[in-house]
């Protein structure tokens, strides 16, 4: 057991790994983000549809975060250095105001341009730590971890962590997001890595030992092949 895990800094069922891998599905493992540091964000669903751009992000106060990420599928790298721009500031400033007072939103989609996408509930996305980040440590994110923005909601796995977001969904209710069956069974609607809410069904500690045979070859199939 490392030091980490001893001491309990670790949370239940995760081990520290000394490198920050690209990880993330398979399918979407061939994707090659392209620098744009000229990006849009698109927020749509229930609400007015509209779209950001970096210059509308710049307005708002830049936030630093120190955060441990912790993956699903066990592994953990500690002390990452995020800086960009809070959720809920986002939020706030441009969706909150068009939102009429009969409506209540509750489901977001976060979408990335290699197609992936996972769904956090309002009230998880607002918490002080959930950023929309554009830097890692001193430098813009690279293609490995989501160029040129991803979300970054350090409580949760990873997985809720898009990476090369470009749209976000604000959905009154579950209902008005299609989730096909296999993530609907491997996505916790919260994810909460302190609670190991790791997928919906069965206990969190059963998945420990179905994903971490994954780590290997995940990690190894997700290095980006350079020129
Ligand atoms: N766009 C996109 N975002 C994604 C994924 C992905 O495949 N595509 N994988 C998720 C998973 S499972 C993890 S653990 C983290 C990995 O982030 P990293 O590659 O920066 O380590 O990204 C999450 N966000
Ligand atoms: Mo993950």
């Amino acid at each position: 057991m490392n030091k980490q895990a001893a001491a309990g800094k670790l949370p239940p069922g995760q081990m520290e790994r000394d490198d920050f891998p690209r990880f993330g599905m398979w399918k979407f493992a061939d994707y090659q983000a392209e620098p744009n540091q000229d990006y849009k964000l698109q927020l749509d669903g229930d609400i007015h549809p509209i779209t950001l751009t970096s210059s509308d992000l710049v307005a708002l106060d830049r936030v630093e975060l120190v955060a441990d990420f912790h993956c699903v599928t066990t592994w953990t790298y500690t002390d990452l250095n995020w800086s960009g721009y809070r959720f809920r500031d986002v939020y706030e400033r441009f969706v909150q105001p068009q939102i009429p007072d009969d409506m209540d939103v509750k489901l977001l989609v976060f979408r990335g341009k290699d197609h992936y996408k996972s769904a956090l509930m309002l009230d998880d996305a607002l918490a002080d730590d959930v950023l929309l980040v554009d830097c890692l440590g001193d430098t813009a994110l690279n293609a490995e971890h989501g160029m040129p923005l991803r979300l970054i909601a350090p409580a949760h796995y990873g997985y809720k962590s898009v990476k090369h977001l470009h749209k976000i969904d604000f959905w009154r209710d579950e209902n008005s997001y299609r989730q096909t069956l296999i993530s609907r069974i491997m996505q916790h609607p919260r994810a909460r890595v302190a609670y190991e809410e790791r997928a919906r069904f069965l206990p969190g500690w059963f998945y420990r030992y179905l994903y971490r045979p994954l780590i290997k070859p995940t990690v190894r199939k997700m290095k980006l092949t350079k020129g």
